[in-house]
């Protein structure tokens, strides 16, 4: 058997698609909206994106459009990290282009940004799209994280599109990817050369989201994903009653992730790094509140519990933040120096000499194992690797030190256990949920009419998404109305503002409400299974976070 049973059935699955976008090609047309600005520092980015800043908002009636069998061939790039979907964006895409005029054509830059550099491509035909269609990852082609960015980058870019006759890209990524977007739009845009990008709005993270974007494809898959294994766990849990399960859950920077688990959940403590930079909590504070949650439930004789943390934690817990800060910087500016280290201990000793110090307090506090990791390989933008760090060993570790210490004083009289688990790499690329198979194969072919409406620099944009589909809103937003400047390697740059929690959103105020009930009674909640097929309450139902955004 090459394929699972699953796989097998998932092929016959018709997304669906807005009610606008079910209308017959050709009887699609775009209208234009209000003109929008920037996020902020609308200035400086005015004058940064003179040929498509400022471009109105754009959505579809019906209407007669002649043009729309023009020939066309467009380029797609998948970029960044593995978020369920993103096949179907290229689903749409082509079905869109294919339904436009069969001799339309789709190329597939393999390998993410980079593919496009190398001239690396696969043509994408009906045939060999068959086998991707309604399926998790990005092996169709590939991704990477190659940032698109200087103009020798854009000027290959330019070439490679006219050695196809190539006048559309379509760049499925993050903030930063369609950030490079907005610039590689402009640049096009400024040459005069006829190529048009269009941006589709991907990550599990589900940091990219604005009033046009309320969600960011793969965080529906990711979560439910993630949400069925913390379920098990509690059961698991309370079923044994021996454990307290420390899980970390994927996440770069904001916490969406482990809030939506929380609230599909209900653990009996979930972290969110937001709060605790908000608070300015140290990590001394947050291994307390930790402990004292144990202590209480060990009093009503519940010496187990789940304990949710963001993998972007330790970024957000103040001291952590600034020797993370100090490590990335020395690590850059003497980078020759630190490599004649020879081991652990010599690497120790290098970076404490250089370190202020509070943060060599705070290194020297740190376990050996997370000590290392901090001092691993940066990624591409000169990030720590958050991923990679164990910040569930590291509390595990403290809190069990801390109630050893709260036994010999009296305050603790219980029993500690604790497993570990990071949900991170499992999660992204799952079978896309019907939601999120639904709002890909939407947002690619809603690019189609995008780019057939003859418009660049935008997002595709699917709005009103806990409404059933049928009543989606299709339409565009140009990039640069997400902007503002931020500080990034010691350049102001002009950047999609990323979406971090908000205290005073909905579904934090809905969490704050009940996590206390939550970390001492048992309230464990446990969704199950991705359903494919049934109930529509089951199987299409979004996510927690957007049903309270979205609540009168
Ligand atoms: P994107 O922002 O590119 O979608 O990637 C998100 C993410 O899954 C993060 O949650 C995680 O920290 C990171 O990718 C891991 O990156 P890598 O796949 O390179 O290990």
């Amino acid at each position: 058997m090459d394929i699972s049973p699953l796989q097998r059935v998932r092929y016959d699955y018709l997304p669906k698609l807005p009610a606008i976008l079910r209308e017959p090609m050709g009887s699609i047309l775009p209208v234009k909206g209000e003109n929008t600005n920037p996020a902020s520092d609308a200035e400086a980015i005015k004058a940064l994106f003179p040929n498509t800043c400022g471009l109105p908002t754009v959505s579809f009636e019906k209407g007669k459009d002649a043009a729309i069998s023009q020939i066309r061939n467009v380029g797609v790039i998948l970029s960044g990290g593995q978020a369920p979907g993103g096949h179907n964006v290229i689903s749409g895409l082509f079905d869109a282009l294919k339904a436009a005029n069969s001799e339309n054509r789709l190329y597939g830059f393999k390998g993410g940004p980079s593919g496009i550099l190398e001239n690396s491509y696969k043509e994408i035909t009906a045939d060999f799209l068959k086998a991707y269609r309604n399926t998790g990852g990005f092996d169709i082609i590939g991704s990477g994280r190659t940032k698109l960015e200087s103009e020798e980058q854009f000027k290959v870019c330019e070439a490679v599109c006219k050695t196809h006759d190539i006048t559309a890209l379509v760049i499925i990524g993050g903030d930063d990817s369609n950030t490079n977007a907005a610039v590689l739009a402009e640049y096009f845009a400024k040459r005069k050369n006829g190529i048009q990008v269009i941006g589709c709005p991907k990550t599990i993270d589900g940091d990219l989201k604005n009033e046009a974007i309320e969600i960011s494809f793969g965080f529906d898959t990711a979560t439910k994903t993630y949400s069925e294994l913390i379920g098990n766990i509690e059961r698991d849990a309370n079923s044994a009653k021996k454990y307290w399960h420390f899980i970390k859950l994927m996440g770069r920077s904001a916490s969406h992730i482990a809030l939506e688990c929380a609230l599909e959940t209900q653990p009996n403590v979930c972290l969110i790094s937001e709060e605790v930079e908000a608070k300015k909590q140290s990590l001394a504070s947050i291994v307390e509140d930790i402990a004292n949650t144990v202590a209480l439930r060990a009093q009503d004789g519940n010496n187990f519990g789940v304990i949710l943390i963001p993998e972007g934690l330790v970024e957000f817990i103040p001291e952590v933040k600034v020797l993370i800060q100090e490590i990335n910087d020395l690590l850059a500016k003497e980078a020759e120096a630190y490599a004649l280290c020879s081991d652990d201990n010599q690497m120790f000793a290098f970076v404490v000499e250089r370190l202020s110090s509070e943060s060599k307090s705070v290194f020297n506090l740190l376990p050996e194992g997370i000590k290392k990791q901090l001092l691993m390989d940066r990624d591409p933008h000169g990030n720590v690797q958050v991923s990679r760090i164990e910040t569930d060993k590291l509390l595990a570790e403290m809190v069990a030190t801390l109630l050893k210490k709260m036994k010999k004083e009296g305050t603790y009289n219980g029993k500690f256990s604790s497993m570990t688990h990071f949900f991170g790499y499992e999660g992204r690329c799952a079978f896309p949920t019907n939601f999120d198979s639904d709002y890909c194969y939407s947002l690619g072919y809603n690019a189609f009419l995008l780019i057939a409406g003859g418009l660049t620099g935008y997002l595709s944009s699917v709005k009103n998404l806990s409404a059933p589909a049928l009543e989606w809103k299709a339409g565009g937003i140009p990039i640069t109305a997400m902007m503002n400047m931020e500080q990034r390697h010691g350049e102001m740059k002009p950047v999609i503002k990323k979406a971090l929690v908000e205290l005073e959103g909905k579904p934090f105020k809905y969490f704050e409400a009940h996590r206390a009930q939550w970390a001492r009674e048992t309230c464990f909640v446990f969704p199950g299974a991705v359903q494919y097929f049934g109930p529509t309450e089951v199987c299409d139902r979004t996510t927690v976070t957007l049903e309270l955004e979205q609540s009168g």
